[in-house]
Formats: structure tokens, C-alpha cells, sequence
């Protein structure tokens, strides 16, 4: 009892000389980080034609990619302030755990267990997608209900794997599946022939079908048997970088519900409109309460473009996969890609 007495005394005499010392220290957030380092550093998918893919020079490009080139955009001003990592279905979640990379946008499906098991936030949904399959016309299976004994090849660690299971067994059919860590083992695999089928995200599906040596002689089948929706994803604990995240993909969202463009934005900076002002910042300090700045969107716009444009230019009717919009038509068009508003 003495002894703790004592112990009590001495501990209130160092609080009372060391008031400072005493407080406790705030460790500076990743958005502080981020700005003192100068770049952001973003886990992409590296093998993924419109989503995520470097050129021979290094120069990455993608749907995911401008998700990624934004985040820049937005607290830069410059959306070359990049620093892409390449990751598999396999690391990318330690790759973020560890901190590694700073935000994850790389086709990855928002589930639960990814949000509570692996300690991560899921910021935005950039994109509402669901799992299909692909076959050789060859084989004359014009439903994946046909695929009752067939061999089928996916990649290991990712909800896919999952849901193939789940499906096979839903309508008792019996499933030879073929799994491989890598993406390339998997496609290779299909395309020579060891598999009747290759089942990935839709998304992906049209994204690898340009890689096949004859892209003309395979088909996706109808079905699609889940729901994915590919997610940008923060660590836990840091709510100002998750909100940056997930307001970055909304600033995108809005420009395009509002119609600023790369083309009309000097114009849009003119606009009476209010929600146009708060967006574009010539009202209010919403970019300022983000930690950002007031023109977050115009300079998002100005270097990437709106979420259509974003869109368009990776996966349109013009690029190479030649993706609808459907689900991911804005709210007002028929989908259901809706960012709730700046104010
Ligand atoms: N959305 C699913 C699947 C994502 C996924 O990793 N898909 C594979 C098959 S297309 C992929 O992108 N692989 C590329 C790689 O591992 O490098 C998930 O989050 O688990």
C-alpha cells in the first residue's frame, strides 16, 4: 500500500513538471503522410487490360488505375504522383495490411469478412460487377446450367472460387475445378485446352478474352451467378484517409451527374448552379473539411476526367473491351451508381 502510495506521488509530481510529456501524441494520419511523401502509393492489378495493366515503359493504365491517378489529382494536383504496385489475388490484402500500399483498387469484391476479418474498410464501389463464365464455342454449351461435369479453371484466393462452388453445388452439378495462384497459369490453361471453361469476374472475363490467341472463337455465357462489387479498400483506423478514398470516387460521380467535364470545366467554375458551385468549390470549403482543397474536383476533372469519361475511355464502346454501362449507369440513367451529395 506504501509502496503504491509513493508510486502515486512520484507519477502526479512528473505530470505536474512534464505537462507536455504527459499528453498524449498524435501519430500524423495518412493523408499527412501521403502529402509528405509526396505520392500515393496504390495497390493495382497488374495483369488486367482495362483495369489495371504497365505498359512495356512502366506506364500504367486502367479503369482501377485512374481510380488511382484521382486520389492524386485530388490532393497533388498531379495525377503522375503515383506509385503503382502490382498485386496478386493472393498478397494484395497483406499488401495492404502491412502497409505496403496505401489504398487497394484492384477489382476487389466488398464482402463482409474482407471488412471485419481482414480489418479493412471498403471506401467506394467503382464498379458493379458479377461473376460469369467463358467458353469455346466449340463446345455448344450456351448455358453454364450445361457445364454439369466440365472442367473448370480459376484462380485461387479470390470470391470466385468461392461462388464457383456454391453454384455447382446450389444446382447439384458436379464441378471439376482446376485452381491456379497465378492468372496467367489459369488463362493458359483454358486457352490450351485443359479446361471447358474459365469463370472470373464479367469484368474480367471481356478484359483476358483479348488476351486468347483467337478471342473470336470464345463466349461468355449468359448466367451470372453473384454479385461483385469491386471496391477501393483502406486499412481500418483512419477515418480521414478512408473518407478521402471514398469522396474522391464521388467527386468523380458527381462531376458526372452535373455533366463538368474535362471539356466544359472553366465553363462549370461559371455556374449558378449550386450543387455545382459546392462541387467545384466556388462555394463553401467542402474540399477543405476533406483535408483537401477547395478545386478537389476541378482538379480531379482536369487531369482524369468524370466517372463516364473514366469509363469510356477504358472500358467503352472506343476501348478494346467494350463494356456497357449497364449497373453502372449513373442512378438518374437507369444504374445504379449514385455518390450522395457535397454539402
Ligand atoms: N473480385 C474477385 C476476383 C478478383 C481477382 O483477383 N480476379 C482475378 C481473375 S481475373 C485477377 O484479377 N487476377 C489477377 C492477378 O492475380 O494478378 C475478388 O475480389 O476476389
Amino acid at each position: 500500500m506504501k509502496r503504491s502510495l509513493n508510486t502515486m506521488t512520484i507519477a502526479a509530481t512528473f505530470a505536474l513538471a512534464m505537462p507536455a510529456l504527459a499528453a498524449p501524441t498524435m501519430a500524423a494520419g495518412l493523408l499527412d503522410q501521403v502529402k509528405a511523401r509526396g505520392s500515393v502509393s496504390c495497390g493495382s492489378n497488374g495483369q488486367l487490360p482495362g483495369f489495371g495493366l504497365p505498359d512495356a515503359q512502366g506506364n500504367w493504365t486502367g479503369f482501377d488505375v485512374d481510380y488511382c491517378r484521382a486520389i492524386a489529382a485530388a490532393i497533388f494536383n498531379d495525377p503522375t504522383k503515383v506509385k503503382f504496385v502490382a498485386l496478386t489475388a493472393k498478397d494484395r490484402f497483406t499488401a495492404l495490411q502491412s502497409g505496403d500500399v496505401d489504398v487497394l483498387i484492384r477489382n476487389t469484391t466488398w464482402s463482409s469478412s474482407r471488412d471485419s476479418q481482414l480489418g479493412l474498410n471498403a471506401a467506394g464501389t467503382n464498379y458493379y460487377d458479377g461473376q460469369g463464365f467463358i467458353v469455346r464455342q466449340s463446345i455448344k454449351v450456351n448455358s453454364a446450367l450445361e457445364l454439369n461435369d466440365a472442367s473448370i479453371c480459376v484462380q485461387q484466393g479470390t470470391t470466385t472460387e468461392l461462388n464457383l462452388a456454391d453454384y455447382f453445388r446450389a444446382n447439384k452439378m458436379k464441378l471439376k475445378s482446376v485452381a491456379f495462384a497465378q492468372l496467367d497459369e489459369a488463362l493458359k490453361a483454358y486457352d490450351s485446352g485443359r479446361c471447358d471453361a474459365f469463370t472470373a469476374d464479367a469484368s474480367a472475363l471481356y478484359s483476358v478474352r483479348i488476351k486468347f490467341s483467337k478471342p473470336e472463337e470464345h463466349v461468355v455465357l449468359p448466367e451470372i451467378i453473384s454479385k461483385e462489387p469491386l471496391s477501393s479498400f483502406v486499412r481500418h483506423g483512419d477515418d480521414q484517409w478512408f473518407d478521402v478514398v471514398k469522396w474522391v470516387l464521388f467527386g468523380m460521380l458527381n462531376a458526372e451527374e452535373y455533366n463538368v467535364n474535362k471539356a466544359n470545366l472553366d465553363e462549370q467554375m461559371k455556374s449558378e448552379n449550386p450543387d455545382i458551385k459546392r462541387l467545384l468549390g466556388t462555394e463553401g470549403s467542402y474540399g477543405e473539411q476533406l483535408g483537401l482543397t477547395k478545386d478537389w474536383v476541378y482538379r480531379i476533372v482536369k487531369h482524369v476526367g468524370n466517372y463516364g469519361e473514366v469509363f469510356e475511355r477504358n472500358l467503352g464502346p472506343s476501348s478494346p473491351l467494350k463494356v456497357t454501362r449497364g449497373l453502372n449507369a449513373l442512378w438518374t440513367k437507369g444504374g445504379i451508381q449514385i455518390a450522395p451529395p457535397v454539402r
